[in-house]
């Protein structure tokens, strides 16, 4: 970075200084794989007197979204958010109430159509005419409906806006829809699943769209795919235990204790695509994510695991990541040799041990019959005979 390139940005950022406000940017472009030279554009187009005007409407949903962004740190996200746009509307946030904040928001629509970010929260129920979630006396379907077509770019912040989340699951008594699917196929929606959604992935976008004035490239669940074009199977840092063979296999076990693979608790990391490994939560230094604080992940982003898949279920790993695979081949054979492999190396025992079938109950009875004994005899046998269950504890690898 020139220092001629500094001369042209502000001291200050809102509460940050130039030279942490820097430094995030070249983090955020580099997470965004952008070549570094980004950065200075970015920190530009945050300086840019002209704050885009931020529309937020809240749905169903726990308000985890805006509390991640408003309690990170280093540099204070927060700021950085409330500094770089104009939240003209965000019910949790705002000062004003009732018909005055109302006001403001029409207003604002009106004098900036086809230049404000609409950011949705939550997800938005769709039954009998959306009655079950109403903001100023009108459903919230009808708002998002009206409001998107004159927005710039639309976010959905979090799995409840990006497709349905916690109140979509089973058996979804309000018709809960993200906003991808209450608004069709004429606007498209930049996802930012997670229960909550990194704020830093929100944040990135958010840069995103001001300085180039674009959407970022989005994967086919429209999730920007610097964020989520990996598993977190992928990043994990108890990888090496699961190719390894070595798992918890209950929570504060010895595995558990020594920080091996939580595949055998639940762990959903093989099929949930995200950055968390790399992105971490909260500022606070090496593994503050779920995996790496002993917790299996639940697969909170992932539209089809989260809040779907049973918490204990082991996850399927069958998943091709993305990276150089878009999508796996239509006829449902396996990619050849680029694609991740998910399975531990063929030098280490499978997760699943094959196990015999065991003598089927008619084979033992014959042969308890070729002995003498009574079938009854032969049933206890084939009870005692049958598969057993692995017993993975006594992998080879255990030490
Ligand atoms: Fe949903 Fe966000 Fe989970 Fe909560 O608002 S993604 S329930 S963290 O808060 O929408
Ligand atoms: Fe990490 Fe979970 Fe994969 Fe194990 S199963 S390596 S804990 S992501
Ligand atoms: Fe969610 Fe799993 Fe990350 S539970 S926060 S996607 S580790």
């Amino acid at each position: 970075m020139q220092d001629k390139d500094l001369e042209r940005l502000p001291e200050q950022f809102g509460l940050v200084s130039r030279r942490d406000f820097l430094k995030f940017c070249a983090v955020v472009t580099a997470g965004m794989g952008l070549p570094l030279g980004a950065a200075v554009k970015i920190a530009e187009a945050v300086a840019s007197p002209q704050r885009p005007p931020v529309i937020w409407l809240a749905g169903q949903e726990c308000t985890g979204c805006t509390e991640t962004l408003l309690r990170s740190t280093h540099p204070t996200v927060e700021h950085l958010i409330l500094d770089l746009i104009s939240l003209d509307y965000h019910e949790t946030l705002n000062a004003a109430a009732g018909r005055q904040v109302e006001e403001a928001k029409s207003k604002s629509m009106e004098a900036n159509k086809g230049k404000f970010i609409l950011v949705v929260e939550g997800a938005i129920p769709t039954k009998d005419g959306g009655i079950y979630c109403k903001i100023g006396g009108r459903p919230l379907l009808e708002i998002v409906r009206e409001t998107a077509p004159l927005a710039a770019a639309v976010v959905a912040i979090g799995s409840c806006a990006s497709w349905g989340g916690i109140p979509s699951a089973e058996p979804n008594p309000t018709g809960a829809k993200g906003a991808q699917d209450v608004l069709g196929n004429k606007v498209k929606v930049v996802n930012i699943p997670g229960c909550p959604p990194n704020p830093y992935n929100f944040l990135s976008t958010v840069l995103y769209l001001l300085t180039f004035k674009k959407v970022p490239e989005l994967d086919d669940q429209g999730r920007p795919r610097f964020a989520y074009r990996r598993l977190i199977h992928e990043g994990c840092e108890r990888r090496a235990h699961f190719d390894a063979g070595r798992f918890a296999l209950e929570f504060d076990d010895e595995g558990h204790r020594r920080g091996w693979c939580l595949y055998k608790l639940g762990c959903k990391g093989p099929e949930t695509f995200n950055n968390c490994p790399s992105q971490l939560f909260g500022d606070v230094g090496p593994r503050s994510w779920p995996v790496g604080t002993g917790c299996p992940c639940f697969g909170c982003s992932e539209k089809g695991v989260g809040f779907t898949a049973p918490i204990p279920a082991m996850a399927s790993l069958e998943r091709y990541t993305p990276a150089g695979f878009p999508k796996p081949p239509e006829n449902g054979e396996r990619l050849g040799g680029g694609a991740l492999r998910l399975t531990p190396p063929a030098a280490y025992p499978p997760i699943e041990p094959v196990q015999g079938h065991g003598p089927s109950a008619v084979t033992v009875a014959v042969l308890a019959g070729l002995g003498g004994a009574a079938l009854g005899a032969a049933a206890v046998t084939a009870l005692k005979l049958g598969p057993k269950d692995s017993d993975p504890d006594q992998g080879p690898h255990k030490d």
